[in-house]
């Protein structure tokens, strides 16, 4: 944290909500990691009054925080607006049990798919659920609104939606900061027709959620998160979330309804500031999320004929909106953006899963594949990923295909050791019930390297470092009754060519496991991995270029060229980690360790 007065310091919108919730007293916060959520349990981790944990997924994350509400703590669950997908199912159904100790959740969407995918407005999921939909627009708001969300989820015995998006969580801003007040434990109090949502329970409790959305309708009006900026008549604009900053900063004189809580609106405050302007519009990133409504009531307002619902708005884009609709002349000058050198994503020097995926790229293979780091494996020049959907897809998708092929040789599915805890264990037990063909490789880094480096129960650490019980892939999957599990060493390009083509060739469900640790994030110490670095004997070197094809950055070409006129490779010494796959590939045994 950089201070800057007494008690303001710089804080991103992640770190706000992590303070936000030790100031009101959270007792119990728990996430899957995913960007743009992912900061927000590390930065509570500091925080030594909450229990944090990482979870095994989303639903999971979910329940240990509906959980602890339950027994009158107040908790908080955080993952990125897929997340909600996985956890969809308590969602919804605690919409009719409530949450009396006071529930969060936090919900960091990512318009223009940063690094999602797909792009998606979790506002709906507020509405699908009858939950309050709080929107932060910056770090101050961040940590106040977390306060908010808590009064209401406590007031109204409601799950709060909290929703965060890309802009929001990462970018940084001036907070206050306060003292923590500290709340004790309520207890669990025992209710059976509240807690137990057997069908004659659920339908009365449904009747009660409704009483509960009209309640938190009439409560919209009056919250003063909701708040009128008068302004110039001429137009008015409805907005919330980072659009009300970019609409600010372009029409700062303009009329405002600035919506901190944008489910339930405050449909009677629309009204009232709709009838003193001209002109309405509604400015809001993706859907058309608050135009609908709007204009469910009967009340005129413009909004995505302007603005696009793809990717992100910026002060421009409102601009040009505003612009094209009449509202304002001209729109500011724009100045050139920056050029950015484009960098193509490529696995790290020393990842244990660039030997995986040179060798199912020489094979041939069908390869269905999941999210994490690995997804690169799919790219040239490895080009060893045919699909990719969603997290712990890879499996289900590998059995359907060999059920339609009525045979599973030749198909692969690649699955990271987080990606396989989250949600791809289901999916073996598809493969083992079903006699599926196919081979499966765990790629066990011992870590969920994609969003940082977070741990998992494969990993054997605690959030913080503390040692954790190990799950030990190989015995798992025996568990789930697999008996063809190989455990190989995947820096080992020639036994990892051996045993993969081995296992597509065999009509036996297999599942094979690699053994090495992510060479940035290994969990034992978290320093890298770091054996001693190669070079390219230019003496040796024909200008073959077979080295370039395991697709490492540590190698370049060299400004020398052979008699031939082709150029010979290099390595940075620096990147190298030492991991020898290129060596291997090399075809004249030009690229030596160095003693
Ligand atoms: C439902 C969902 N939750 C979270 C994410 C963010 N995310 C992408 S990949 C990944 C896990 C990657 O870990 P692992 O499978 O171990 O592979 P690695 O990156 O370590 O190679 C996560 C959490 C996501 N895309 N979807």
């Amino acid at each position: 944290m950089k201070q800057t007065e007494s008690s303001d310091v710089i804080l991103s919108g992640n770190e706000a909500v992590a303070r936000g919730c030790w100031e009101y007293g959270l007792h119990v916060a728990c996430a899957y990691p995913g960007t743009p959520s992912t900061e927000i349990l590390e930065a509570i981790r500091q925080y030594p009054e909450i229990a944090a944990e990482w979870s095994p997924n989303e639903k999971v994350a979910f329940e240990v925080a509906m959980g602890a509400s339950f027994e009158g703590a107040r908790a908080l669950v955080a993952m990125k607006h897929v997340g909600l997908n996985v956890a969809a199912d308590p969602f919804m159904s605690v919409s009719l049990v409530g949450a009396p100790g006071g529930l969060v959740v936090v919900s960091a969407d990512d318009p223009g798919m940063h690094s999602s995918q797909n792009e998606q407005d979790n506002r709906y999921f507020a509405k699908f659920a009858g939950y309050p939909c709080i929107e932060p627009s910056d770090s101050r708001e961040s940590k106040d609104f977390v306060g908010v969300a808590l009064d209401i989820s406590i007031s109204f015995d409601v799950p709060v939606l909290f929703r965060m998006t890309t802009r929001v969580s990462h970018s940084k801003g001036i907070v206050r900061l306060g003292e923590r007040t500290a709340y004790p434990i309520k207890g669990f109090e025992r209710d059976f027709k509240k807690f137990v949502v057997l069908p004659s329970n659920a339908r009365v409790r449904h009747v009660w959620a409704n009483e509960r959305l009209a309640r938190l309708r009439a409560y919209a009006e009056t919250l003063a998160i909701n708040r009128v900026e008068p302004g110039d008549p001429s137009f008015g604009v409805i907005t919330d979330s980072v659009a009300y900053a970019y609409v600010k900063e372009i029409v700062p004189d303009a009329s405002i309804l600035k919506l901190g809580m944008s489910y339930p609106l405050p449909m009677e405050k629309i009204r009232t500031f709709a009838s003193s302007v001209k002109r309405l519009f509604i400015v809001e990133e993706l859907e058309p999320f608050i135009e609908e409504q709007v204009r469910a009531e009967g009340i005129p307002c413009e909004g995505k004929k302007y603005w696009s619902n793809l990717g992100e708005l910026n002060p421009d884009l409102v601009a040009k909106g505003l612009v094209q609709a009449g509202a304002v002349h001209s729109s500011r000058p724009v100045p050139e953006p920056e050029p950015v050198i484009p960098r193509p994503p490529v696995f790290c020097p020393g990842c244990p899963h660039r030997g995986v995926y040179y060798t199912l790229g020489k094979l041939k293979a069908t390869v269905t594949t999941d999210i994490g780091c690995y997804t690169l494996g799919a790219l040239p020049p490895l080009n060893a990923g045919d699909t990719c959907v969603e997290m712990g897809a890879s499996i289900g998708v590998a059995v359907g295909m060999a059920k339609a092929r009525k045979s599973g040789k030749g198909i692969v599915a690649t699955i990271g050791d987080s990606t396989f805890l989250h949600s791809g264990m289901t999916g073996l037990l598809a493969a083992v019930h079903e006699a599926s063909g196919i081979t499966i490789v765990i790629l066990d880094n011992r870590i969920t390297a994609m969003t940082g480096g977070q741990h998992h129960p494969g990993a054997g650490k605690k959030m913080g470092g503390g040692e954790a019980q190990r799950v030990e892939f190989a015995r798992l999957c025996q568990a789930l009754g697999v008996t063809r599990i190989k455990v190989i060493d995947p820096y080992d390009l020639e036994t990892t060519r051996n045993v993969l083509s081995g296992e597509m060739e065999n009509e036996e469900l297999s599942v094979v496991i690699t053994n090495r640790p992510c060479a940035l994030y290994p969990p034992e110490n978290r320093k890298k991995v770091r054996e001693k670095p190669f070079r390219v004997d230019l003496e040796k070197c024909i200008g073959c270029h077979s080295c370039f094809k395991v697709s490492c950055p540590a190698i370049s070409e060299s400004t020398e060229k052979t008699a031939k006129g082709l150029t010979k490779s290099r390595i940075d010494p620096v990147l190298c980690t030492g991991c020898s796959v290129c060596s291997q590939v090399c075809p004249v045994q030009a690229i030596v360790r160095i003693p």
